[in-house]
């Protein structure tokens, strides 16, 4: 199986590569069953792998010293993001290579990645599986993220049903979005603390990242082992522990500051170095303010963030250079320090310059994420290409190679306008388009596609055949309506599609996010397109995140108050420093409209 981003779960992968898994009975998942009978039935079902696929045995051990935590990273996918936050902790890592690893561990973290069953089948086949439940079972320190918390439990409907662990009672479901709620829940969330977790003390009022499409719900079965639940639509389970047994839904690795003093907390248990975060307010999920750096080589060769009007990234002189405003690595770092949800990295060029080679943009993400906990989108050239030596290379080998550089998310442009416009022609889904494999491959939380529209103005909405909307501020001409015109190869080539009949489409496609631009409004700093953006975002069921045209704080509380918005991204007013990430967080705050502080 190909490697996963953080974005673990839980989400909708249908890659078929899985192995059986051992049927869910009824009575497995009855609520009265014991952890007795649950661990008998594990270990039946155990004993049944393990006479189908020898696990490596006897293999030697270091002893773990005290600042080494074993790492649980079972092949599945990436998780250097969880690494990079262990080193920044000062501690160093051992990888878990035998189920006698698991045993001998002083400190366990299990961040889970990939779709339940295939990481069932991993831990299964390669004898993990049992070791873990025995590490569990006698209360060493161990802490799950996201999959890592799913996989505790009984079983999985993801692709299933699937049989978990079975240390703790219940089913774990896939959110409804039938009420309204995006699926993925994507973004950051409040906890309500229910029991002292002791990781999370002084957690409850602040928010942590969240990404994933299954979650487990509490219940009085699994009552006694519930620290956190969070709202979405309903209340989920958010954290569960026991002794020395923690699992958690969100990504702490991915939490900012307070994520950072969660994963303090486990490795540096009862001490009395913890800086206490500062109070928070968290409700609910809050609207994600992004920074966004467009990069590209300028004309020097130099990797820089430069910043369009209406895509136009050239200054207006004799010299005509590409505007610099920064270096990627260190804008990222302070929009980080500036508090900044998300940091989104676009390689502007990558539609004609192939981003294998240019590694560059690899090491600014290898860089970025050795410093930056909240999550990184990268997108810019992810398609199919052959190099000059006859190289072939998938989208998902270039989106692969993204991800191991430290992205959480790929954004794809240009490709999935393609891939919507064929599948609109046949109405078959191929399976063949980046898009739908690296959702498969990924999962779909992990897929943003990116949209680059630009309005096309008329007179009479039926003169198309897509979808126009009637403009709250009538055109050049006095024209009354709009059509959304996509394009591709950074706004160059306008294509015959609409970016409502793209949205729909990449969504049925696999796409778990839409970027929202708008040629028009980009680098104007006159405000969000409204009308597009609520057209979007009110035919979608998957986050939507606003972009072109802030140009004040205004900007970003119309966009959430008009329209169905999950974040707004933003450039150049930051980039310039015309308008600090921190006021706009403040005037969304003062306007009642909850975000991250
Ligand atoms: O087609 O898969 O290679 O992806 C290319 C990616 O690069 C796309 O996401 C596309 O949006 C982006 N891109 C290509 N050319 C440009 C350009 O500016 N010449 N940038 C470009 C798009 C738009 C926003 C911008 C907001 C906010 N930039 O991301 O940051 O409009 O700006 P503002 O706040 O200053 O108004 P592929």
């Amino acid at each position: 199986m190909e490697a996963a981003p953080f974005a673990c779960s839980s989400c909708p992968s249908s890659s078929a590569s899985f192995l059986p898994s051992f049927p869910v009975t009824a009575r497995s998942l009855s609520s009265s069953s014991s952890l007795l009978f649950r661990r008998n039935n594990f270990r039946r079902n155990c004993n049944y792998y393990a006479a189908k696929f020898k696990s490596p045995r006897n293999l030697s051990v270091r002893a773990s010293g005290d600042s080494v935590v074993t790492l649980l990273d079972y092949g599945a996918g990436n998780v250097r993001s969880v690494r990079n936050a262990i080193r920044y902790l000062g501690f160093d890592i051992k990888d878990v290579q035998t189920p006698e690893d698991i045993l001998k561990a002083d400190r366990l973290i299990f961040p889970g990645v990939g779709a339940f069953a295939a990481a069932m089948d991993v831990l299964n086949k390669r004898g993990m599986a049992e070791a873990l439940c025995t590490y569990i079972e006698k209360d060493r320190p161990f802490l799950g993220i996201c999959l890592g918390l799913q996989l505790l439990f009984e079983s999985s409907e993801e692709n299933g049903p699937v049989n978990g662990l079975g240390l703790i009672p219940g089913v774990v479901g896939r959110f409804d979005s039938s009420n309204g709620y995006r699926v993925p829940h994507i973004g950051w969330n409040a906890l309500q603390i229910k029991t002292d977790s002791e990781i999370l003390d002084d957690i409850g009022n602040h928010h942590v990242y969240f990404v994933h499409s299954y979650r487990a719900m509490p219940s009085d079965v699994n009552k006694e082992w519930v620290s956190s639940t969070c709202n979405y639509g309903v209340d989920f389970i958010a954290s569960v522990r026991r002794g020395n047994v923690h699992a958690v839904q969100f990504h702490p690795e991915k939490s900012g500051d307070v994520g950072l003093s969660i994963l303090r907390r486990f490795l540096y248990p009862k001490s009395t170095i913890m800086t206490k975060p500062t109070e928070g307010k968290a409700s609910k999920l809050a609207k994600r303010v992004i920074a966004c750096l467009d990069v590209r080589t300028n004309d020097e060769g130099d990797l820089v963030v430069t910043k369009g009007d209406q895509y136009d990234v050239r200054e207006h002189t004799k010299e005509n250079e590409v505007r610099n405003l920064g270096k990627p690595v260190e804008l990222a770092g302070q929009y980080y320090k500036d508090g900044a949800d998300e940091v989104t990295f676009l390689n502007i060029t990558g539609f004609r310059d192939f981003p294998l080679g240019d590694l560059p943009m690899l090491q600014v993400l290898r860089y970025t994420s050795e410093n930056v906990f909240v999550p990184l989108t990268v997108g810019g050239g992810i398609r199919d290409f052959t190099d000059a030596n006859g190289r072939h290379y998938t989208s998902l080998e270039v989106a692969s190679e993204y991800f191991r550089s430290g992205a959480d998310k790929i954004s794809i442009g240009s490709d999935a306008v393609y891939a919507a416009e064929e599948y609109l022609r046949t109405g078959v889904k191929t399976g063949k388009s980046s898009l739908e494999q690296i959702s498969r491959v990924y999962g779909n939380q992990a897929v943003v596609v990116s949209i680059d529209p630009r309005r096309v103005y008329l007179k009479n909405p039926n003169d198309v055949e897509f979808k126009a909307v009637r403009l709250t501020k009538s055109g050049p001409n006095g024209e009354e309506y709009a059509w959304y015109q996509c394009t591709v190869n950074g706004g160059r080539e306008g294509r015959p599609i609409g970016a409502y009949e793209l949205a729909k489409a990449v969504e049925e496609l696999g796409a778990g996010e839409i970027l929202l631009n708008c040629i028009d409004c980009d680098g104007q700093g006159k405000g969000f397109d409204i009308d597009l953006i609520k057209l979007i975002s009110d035919a979608v069921n998957i986050p939507v995140i606003a972009s072109s045209g802030a140009g004040a704080t205004d900007h970003f509380s119309e966009v959430f108050m008009k329209t169905s918005a999950s974040a707004a991204l933003a450039a150049g007013i930051f980039h310039r420093k015309e308008v600090p990430l921190q006021s706009v967080k403040e005037h969304l705050s003062k306007e009642g409209i909850e975000v991250r502080i």
